[in-house]
């Protein structure tokens, strides 16, 4: 990496760590919760402060960076040009409500639709996941080992039983048999950490059927520098701009999922 990507990591990484202090300090107040577009779309006080918070770093130390943010503080964006920032405050809202764990914030960096950084931070754990584009994923200054291929049979797949039972996006016919042929199945409630256990090797696929450019942004950078595989349900590369399927796999489990249950 170059000296100007050099900084913006290190700016990145200490602003990720002051949110996650400001988050972890809320825990003691009261939280405001509103919904969104309907009763389990949650947002907080707190995700539109964090989100705040980093526009203001943004802003002040980076002029000319452009930010894409879920609730709406950033700038609109028709185009990946320049240096965009794609961030989600708190991904997991829910179960930053419910549990006080399980949540994180997640955010990519990119330079002409090209991802150069990303980061997810597991708060209450303080685990960084964070890679740089070229140099391979970490998780708290430890590389993480590249993703080996794994069979279908030995697989644990992250899926939400939404994607199983009647639901808009899909049939709930396709998955069923994938979740039968799986070692196991979980599902943990958040995008960005879902991808960051796969990275990790904790998860071996993961797949959702509607996800905004904030869910994945950072989760992209991280798991395609850990050796694996980010496209839709159907194997095309994502759309930074817009909601996609996605599916999220290690090497060679992610063709034999594509060849054997997604057809379209
Ligand atoms: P969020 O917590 O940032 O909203 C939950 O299954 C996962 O899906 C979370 O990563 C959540 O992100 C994401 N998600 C995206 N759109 C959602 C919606 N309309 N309602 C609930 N979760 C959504
Ligand atoms: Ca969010």
């Amino acid at each position: 990496m170059d000296t100007k990507w050099k900084q913006i990591d290190q700016y990145a990484q200490q602003w990720v760590k002051e949110a996650g202090k400001r988050i972890q300090e809320t825990f003691q107040t009261e939280l405001t919760i509103q919904t969104k577009s309907d009763r389990k779309d949650l947002v907080t006080n707190v995700d539109r402060e964090t989100e705040q918070f980093f526009i203001e770093k943004i802003r002040s130390t980076f002029p000319d960076h452009h930010v894409l943010g879920e609730e709406g503080f950033g700038d609109e964006l028709s185009t990946l040009d320049g240096i965009v920032w794609i961030i989600d405050p708190i991904d997991g809202t829910m179960n930053f409500i419910h549990q006080q764990r399980n949540f994180a914030i997640s955010i990519g960096i990119f330079e002409n639709g090209v991802g150069m950084l990303g980061y997810i931070y597991d708060v209450v754990h303080d685990e960084l996941y964070y890679a740089k584009k070229g140099e391979g994923a970490f998780l708290n200054d430890k590389q993480l080992p590249r993703l080996q291929p794994v069979s279908i049979r030995e697989s644990i797949i992250s899926v939400n039983a939404t994607w199983i039972t009647e639901n808009k996006h899909i049939d709930p016919n396709v998955l069923a048999p994938l979740v039968k042929e799986a070692r196991g199945t979980r599902s943990y409630g958040s995008a960005a950490l879902e991808m960051a256990y796969i990275a990790a090797g904790r998860l071996d696929a993961y797949i959702t059927m509607r996800l905004s450019p904030w869910d994945f942004a950072g989760g992209l950078v991280i798991v395609e520098e850990a050796g694996g595989i980010v496209t839709n349900l159907y194997g095309e590369p994502l759309n930074l701009l817009g909601k996609n399927s996605v599916f999220v796999s290690k090497p060679g489990l992610h063709e034999e999922i594509l060849q054997k249950y997604i057809h379209h």
